[in-house]
Parts: structure tokens; C-alpha cells; sequence
């Protein structure tokens, strides 16, 4: 048996491992949602950044509900392997950057004791789209949000995001302790603006006074996050342990590609993440715009797509020339609703995309991509489809992604398996069992759940025939599993 990841010792030379001396570099962040992703991504910026500069800046990573991430880091010290996997070869790299792993519903106590410690200058964020329970129409909190739900009735016992940090920033105040800055890394359209504005709602309902000091006193950084990283699996685990002669029960594996663009306003100060490659700008909207609708979208599209034409994982979509096809048309369109950026080709940007969607080492599933649509739909999809509408542009390529997410919310492929949305809306959004679904039905239920797709969008006659059409055509037998030929109007 492999000894656990816990030394240096019996590593193979070309495993890097981190570059300074953990235990000489106490907390400074904690981090919530201690999935795949933020593993892969910050805590790899925030490696560097010790590295290169030090200071007390490790992680006390929290996840709220599962403690399964706790019990795969805690006995390896919270050392982890990533790989990163590119047509270029396969690289492990020891992250020592996580200094705890704890789940809130196993270990309260220290994880409040860390939100409330002043050694904690930043709370980051990855908990989905899905975890802050936002109203979208209104910016504040969607109050049939379960942990909202829960937060709002009993405050002083938080369990969710938005209750956890308006209660933590409240303990901070009455202590005459400065807040922390609350960085959000998920793909949602300025995500400061949006936690911030989610945040003061809640304190406008439960403690009146501390709202205006979320808005103008606690600093809320947008960011551009961007590594594609597929869920994990022993595969992983497997391939951990061959790289690194040791057991991982809590590696990862990503591309080799990671950007991040931060907005700097770090009023109690940040680790030195340029040393990682982050970049540090005055407004990330651009950035974050071209990201969601040119990744995020394109992926959204081709993963109902390929998942309806049979494709288990991206690299298969990208395989199947027609769909290629798709992706590239939709891509084309996406970078059509955007104002040029200083300094970035859009163009180049999307033959990246391209070569990293290919990438034939990563088995990213079009189904887990295809989770949580009514949480992604919004800004992936339908804002660039509204801009190419204002802007006189082809439709086409958006009704098509939305036709196909429309396709896949009936739970059922083509030669009749059935599948869970694995969506929040899911029983909303699944049509009844009783009757052979139709176009007109689909669309009539989807377009009547409040603030999911703009009325703007749903009043043009012109978008909802586009829809149709393609979705007509998607719930004919054995048509999805030809999508991609007829996706395609060209
Ligand atoms: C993907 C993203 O699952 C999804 O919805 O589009 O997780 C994507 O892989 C990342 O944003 C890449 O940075």
C-alpha cells in the first residue's frame, strides 16, 4: 500500500511541491465551497503566491453540507495532488495551500470561530450558482431558498452563505473588527455587485442596521474565474497515485489553461496572486461577459446537444464534425454581442476555446455540464441572445442552445432513457409524465416560470418561432441524436 500524501519523501522529481514552508504561514482566507474547482483554481494562485512572497495567507477550506471533502483532506494535512492535463502532457503538482478542511454541519464551532477571527482578511466563494439563492429580478434574496428560508428564521444560527456572512460581519462590527472582503469565484455576471446586493437584503431582514455597512463598508472584488475541471473520480485517484507514489484520496485534475482577472479592492489586503498569473484591473465586466457567454454559453450549448446526440464528454462532441460545427458558429455569435476589449483577440480567444474543449485527456461529462440550467440559462445564454436582438444580429445560434436545453429538460433521450435534471427547478421544469411532451408545451411551462427567460426575449415572435422550430424538430424520434446535423442551418 502507498503511504498517504502527507511527505515529500519518495515523491518522483518531476512532482512539484510547494515552494515554502507551510506551517511558517498561518490563515488568512476561508474559503467556502471546497469543491474540485476551487481546488484546482485559487488554492493552485494561492500556492504560488506563498511561494513567491509569503505571508500568512493559507486557506481554512469549509464546505457546508457534505464533510466528505474534510475527510479526504484532513489525514493527508490538506496536501492534495492537481493534474493538469493538456495535449502538451500530463503534470502533478502538490498544492499546500489549504491549511483546514471542515464542513459547517459537522464542525460549527471553529468554522464560526474562523469567520470571526481577525487573522481572516478574505472569505472566498465557490458554492454555485445555486448556493447564494438569489432572486435574479430583484438582486435580493429568493426567501424560498431553503437555507434562506432557514437564515431568515433563525439569524443568529446560520447555515447558508448569505446567513453565514451577513451574521459573521455583523459578530466583526459589534467587535471592532474590520469586515473581511467577500471574493465570489462563480460564474455569475458581476458577482461582487451580485453578493453584495444579496448580502445587504438579508441584513435589511434580519439585523436593519448592518446593511448599510455591507454596502459601503465591506469590499466585494469581481472576478473572471476560469480552469475547466471535470469532476472527479477514481480514475483520478488512480492516476494520483501513479504519478505521485502516493495515495491521494483527494486529488484533481483540470486542463493545464487557469485564468483569473480580479478586481483590486482589497482593503485588508491579499496574497500576491499575480505571482500565479491573476490580473488585477479596475472593472472585470468585459472580461467576465466574454467568459460566460463565449465558455460558459458555448458549453452550455454543446452540452445539452451532445448530451441529447448521445455524447458522454466535450472532447466526443468536439470529435463529431457537424457539432464542432455548432460549436464554432455558436462561439462566432457569442463574440458578436461583445464591445471589443483592449487587448484581447476574441478571435484567438475562440480558437482557444476550441483546442481546450478538445483537449482529449479530459473527460469533462456534457451531463455535468448540463446540471443547474435554470441557474446558468440566464446569463449564458439569453442576455448575448437580447443584445443580438438589439443589435440586429442572427438569433439563430441562441434559440438553438435554448431549444436544446428545452429538449433536455424532458428527462428523457431520444430512445427513451430516462435522466434527473439535476436542477433546483426540476419538478418545475420536468413536463408531466402524463402526456407526449410538445413544443407548445415545453414552451408555454418554461417561459411561464417567473424570471428565467426575459419576457423581453419571450415577446419577440420572431425568437419564439426560432425556438420552436428547433425544438419542433429535437422531440421528432431519433431527431436529437441527429442534432447535430440539424442544428445546423447551414
Ligand atoms: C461549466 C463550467 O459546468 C459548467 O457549467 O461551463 O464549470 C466551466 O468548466 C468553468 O467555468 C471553466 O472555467
Amino acid at each position: 500500500m502507498r503511504p498517504r500524501l502527507t511527505t515529500l519523501e519518495g515523491l518522483p522529481v518531476g512532482v512539484q511541491w510547494p515552494g515554502y514552508r507551510r506551517e511558517h504561514h498561518a490563515p488568512g482566507i476561508v474559503h467556502l465551497g471546497l469543491g474540485a474547482f476551487h481546488k484546482a483554481h485559487q488554492a493552485v494562485y494561492t500556492d504560488d503566491a506563498l511561494a513567491a512572497t509569503g505571508g500568512d495567507w493559507r486557506v481554512i477550506g469549509v464546505n457546508l453540507r457534505s464533510a466528505a471533502p474534510s475527510e479526504d483532506l484532513t489525514p493527508q494535512t490538506c496536501l492534495y495532488t492537481t493534474i493538469e492535463r493538456s495535449a502538451e502532457g500530463t503534470r502533478a503538482r502538490v498544492i499546500g495551500s489549504l491549511a483546514a478542511a471542515l464542513c459547517l454541519r459537522t464542525r460549527r464551532k471553529p468554522v464560526l470561530e474562523a469567520l470571526c477571527s481577525p487573522a481572516t482578511r478574505i472569505v472566498s466563494l465557490t458554492v454555485t450558482e445555486k448556493g447564494y439563492g438569489l432572486d435574479r429580478k430583484t438582486g435580493g434574496v429568493d426567501p424560498a431558498h431553503p437555507a434562506i428560508a432557514a437564515d431568515l428564521a433563525d439569524p443568529g444560527n446560520p447555515r447558508g452563505v448569505a446567513g453565514l456572512l451577513v451574521w459573521a460581519l455583523g459578530r466583526r462590527r459589534a467587535a471592532g473588527i474590520a469586515p473581511f472582503t467577500v471574493l465570489c469565484c462563480d460564474n455569475l455576471p458581476s458577482n461582487g455587485a451580485l453578493v453584495r446586493s444579496l448580502l445587504a437584503d438579508f441584513a435589511r431582514r434580519t439585523s436593519p442596521g448592518l446593511a448599510d455597512h455591507i454596502e459601503t463598508g465591506v469590499a466585494f472584488p469581481s472576478t473572471m474565474v476560469d480552469r475547466i475541471t471535470p469532476a472527479r473520480n477514481d480514475a483520478t485517484l488512480r492516476l494520483a497515485e501513479t504519478l505521485t507514489r502516493h495515495a491521494d484520496a483527494a486529488a484533481v485534475e483540470c486542463e493545464a489553461f487557469r485564468q483569473w482577472v480580479i478586481e483590486d479592492d482589497f482593503p485588508t489586503g491579499r496574497p500576491a496572486w499575480g505571482a500565479g498569473g491573476a490580473i488585477f484591473v479596475t472593472d472585470v465586466g468585459p472580461f467576465e461577459k466574454m467568459k460566460l457567454r463565449m465558455l460558459n454559453g458555448t458549453h452550455s450549448m454543446l452540452a445539452y446537444a451532445g448530451f441529447l446526440a448521445g455524447h458522454r464528454y466535450v472532447r466526443d462532441v468536439m470529435a463529431d464534425p457537424a457539432m464542432a460545427a455548432l460549436v464554432e458558429r455558436h462561439l462566432a455569435a457569442a463574440a458578436s454581442t461583445l464591445d471589443e476589449l483592449p487587448g484581447i483577440d476574441l478571435r484567438a480567444y475562440g480558437a482557444d476555446l476550441l483546442r481546450r474543449f478538445a483537449n482529449p485527456h479530459l473527460a469533462h461529462e456534457t451531463y455535468q455540464i448540463a446540471m443547474d440550467g435554470s441557474e446558468k440559462m440566464p446569463q449564458r445564454i439569453f442576455a448575448p441572445a437580447l443584445d443580438a436582438l438589439r443589435r440586429g444580429q442572427s438569433i439563430e445560434p441562441f434559440a438553438f442552445a435554448t431549444a436544446a436545453w428545452m429538449r433536455y429538460t424532458v428527462g428523457r433521450t431520444g430512445d427513451g432513457k430516462t435522466y434527473d435534471l439535476r436542477d433546483p427547478l426540476e419538478a418545475r421544469l420536468r413536463p408531466p409524465d402524463t402526456a407526449a411532451p410538445t413544443a407548445e408545451g415545453i414552451m408555454a411551462r418554461l417561459c411561464g416560470i417567473e424570471g428565467l427567460v426575459p419576457r423581453e426575449l419571450t415577446m419577440i415572435d420572431h425568437w419564439r418561432q426560432a425556438v420552436a422550430r428547433h425544438l419542433e424538430m429535437l422531440l421528432r424520434p431519433g431527431m436529437a441524436a441527429a442534432t447535430s446535423r440539424r442544428g445546423n442551418p447551414s
